[in-house]
């Protein structure tokens, strides 16, 4: 098995520090939440940013020195802006980080609902951000809530829409309204990936190690972080993100899997 690469969503756009105080709004607070997740084992980093009060922006210049803050405290540290934003943003609002040219973006693979909302991703809208990501040669992390949004993906990327191989995935499991958090459904979208495609596993709230731990004897990947648990454990606060990494990594020591740093997870991905 390859290496294991840890990815930190250390904010999100949805929670707050009403639901856990460690949750980062500004700056600094942004770049401490991120060099704790690097420090214990995250080579990459899903970033989205928020105004100082904790309001969700896509903000270019608010990415901007965001990123630059964070790679200058993880050395080589593999940055994953956010393309989804926050429900309810206009699609162009939301490509503003693709206007840096980072290494990767994610892009969100279908309409779904979101809790009580609907997180707007149609066919057009996929195309488009496709299209952005062919032309500033961003690779895009394909995030896929649904089976639907993988068999989505896969056409469009087939007529050439798309990025293609090789494709990262990350299959979030667990958000209320869409695919529930099970290993059967993991393997189910794991087994009809492209050869020579990655993957990485997200389950939600509760669920957030359970699937990491199948991931990682599947020898995929994991992300934990805040932005989809705050817990280390049931009625546990999670202090920091780099709490959440650190029990990622200590899942992946007991079943004897290395993690990546951030070169090995550069070369994994094809960013090299
Ligand atoms: N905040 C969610 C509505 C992404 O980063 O691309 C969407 C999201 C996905 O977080
Ligand atoms: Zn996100």
């Amino acid at each position: 098995m390859e290496k294991l690469i840890i990815t930190a969503a250390i904010c999100g756009a949805e929670v707050t520090k009403a639901q856990n105080s460690a949750v980062p709004y500004t700056l600094d607070e942004m770049v401490r939440e991120a060099k704790s997740s690097y420090d214990a084992g995250a080579a990459v980093i899903h970033v989205h940013v928020r105004w100082d009060d904790g309001t969700p922006t896509q903000d270019r210049e608010r990415f901007r020195t965001v990123m630059e803050e964070i790679r200058a405290v993880c050395p080589g540290v593999v940055l994953i802006p956010s393309t989804g934003g926050a429900v309810g943003m206009t699609a162009e609002e939301r490509l503003q980080p693709t206007e840096l040219f980072p290494e990767m973006a994610t892009l969100d693979c279908g309409t779904c609902n979101f809790g009580d909302d609907v997180f707007q991703n149609d066919i057009p809208t996929i195309r488009a951000f496709g299209k952005r990501m062919l032309q500033n040669h961003i690779k895009p992390e394909y995030e896929c809530f649904e089976m639907g949004h993988l068999d989505t993906v896969l056409t469009l990327a087939g007529r050439g829409e798309l990025p293609s191989a090789p494709m990262q995935f990350n299959f979030v499991l667990g958000v209320p309204g869409c695919m529930s958090a099970t290993v059967g459904n993991l393997s189910w979208m794991v087994g009809a990936i492209p050869d020579g495609s990655t993957w990485t596993a997200t389950g939600i709230g509760r669920y957030a190690f359970p699937i990491a731990a199948a991931a990682i004897s599947m020898g995929g990947n994991v992300r934990v972080g805040f932005e989809d648990n705050l817990y280390l454990a049931r009625g546990v606060p999670a202090r920091s993100n780099g709490e959440l990494v650190k029990k990622a990594a200590d899942l992946a020591a007991l079943v004897g899997r290395p993690v990546a740093g951030p070169m090995e997870a550069r070369e994994i991905l094809g960013l090299s």
